[in-house]
C-alpha cells in the first residue's frame, strides 16, 4: 500500500572511543534486527573498499604520511561517495546501522588540534542521522580491554583527547550507554532505541542533513 511505498529506513549511527563495543554492538543490532522481519544493513565508515578508503586505510595502519587537512577530508569524501547509495537505501524502506560517522570525523581531527568548525565544513550536506547512539567508555578502561591494536590513533593520550571533543559533539538527542554494562544489557537497550527510531522514521519523520 502506499504507506509501505512511502515509508523511509533510519540512519542510526554508532558512536564511541576504539574499544569502546562499537563494533560487535552494531553486528549484533543487526542480526537481532534482520531475525525480527527489519530490512536493515550494517555499514561502516571508513568504508575501505573503496579507493578513498584505501588511502584511509593505508594511512591508518601507518604505511602512508598525510597531512592532517588532508586525511580530514579524505575522510570526509568517503562518506560523500556513498551519500547518494544511502539516500536511495534509506528512502527505499532499508535501515542502516552505521558504525562511525561524521563525529568520529570531528573528534579524531580535533585531536590532533584542528578547528572544530573547520572541521565540521566538509560534513555539512551528508545525511543526518535520525539516532546517534554514544558507548560511553573512559580511555583508561578501553585501553584495559585487551590493549589497542598497531593502528595510528591506538594511544591512551590521543583517546582522551577525542574523548574530549566527543563531550563538547554531543546534544541531546544523543542516547547515551555505559558501555561498562555486561554485553547483554546493552544489546537490550540499543535495541529498543533502534526500534524507536525505525518506528518514528518509518511514521514521516523527514530526512534531515547535517549539520544539525
Ligand atoms: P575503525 O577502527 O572503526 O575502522 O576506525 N576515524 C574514523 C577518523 O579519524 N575519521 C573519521 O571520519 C572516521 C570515520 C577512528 C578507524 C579509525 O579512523 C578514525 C578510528
Amino acid at each position: 500500500n502506499s504507506q509501505c511505498l512511502s515509508s523511509r529506513g533510519s540512519l542510526i549511527v554508532l558512536e564511541g572511543l576504539d574499544r569502546s563495543g562499537k563494533t560487535s554492538q552494531s553486528t549484533k543490532l543487526v542480526t537481532r534486527l534482520k531475525g525480527e522481519g527489519i530490512s536493515v544493513e550494517a555499514w561502516r565508515f571508513p568504508d575501505r573498499s573503496t579507493s578513498v578508503g584505501q588511502m584511509i586505510s593505508a594511512y591508518l595502519a601507518n604505511d602512508t604520511q598525510l597531512d592532517d587537512r588532508t586525511i580530514h577530508l579524505l575522510f570526509s569524501a568517503n562518506r560523500w561517495e556513498k551519500r547518494s547509495l544511502m539516500e536511495s537505501k534509506l528512502r527505499s524502506g532499508t535501515s542502516l546501522v552505521v558504525d562511525r560517522y561524521s563525529y568520529s570525523g570531528v573528534a579524531f581531527s580535533a585531536a590532533k588540534g584542528l578547528d572544530i568548525e573547520w572541521c565540521k565544513a566538509p560534513e555539512v550536506g551528508l545525511i543526518a542521522p535520525d539516532q546517534v547512539i554514544f558507548l560511553g567508555i573512559s580511555p583508561e578502561r578501553a585501553a584495559e580491554r585487551g590493549g589497542y591494536g598497531t593502528e595510528r590513533y591506538e594511544h591512551l593520550d590521543f583517546q582522551r583527547k577525542v574523548a574530549q571533543h566527543y563531550a563538547n559533539l554531543q546534544d541531546v538527542s544523543w542516547k547515551v550507554i555505559d558501555g561498562g554494562l555486561p554485553m547483554e544489557d546493552i544489546e537490550n537497550q540499543i535495541r529498543e532505541l533502534a526500534l524507536d527510531c525505525i518506528a518514528k522514521c518509518k511514521a514521516g519523520k523527514p530526512l534531515a542533513n547535517l549539520w544539525l
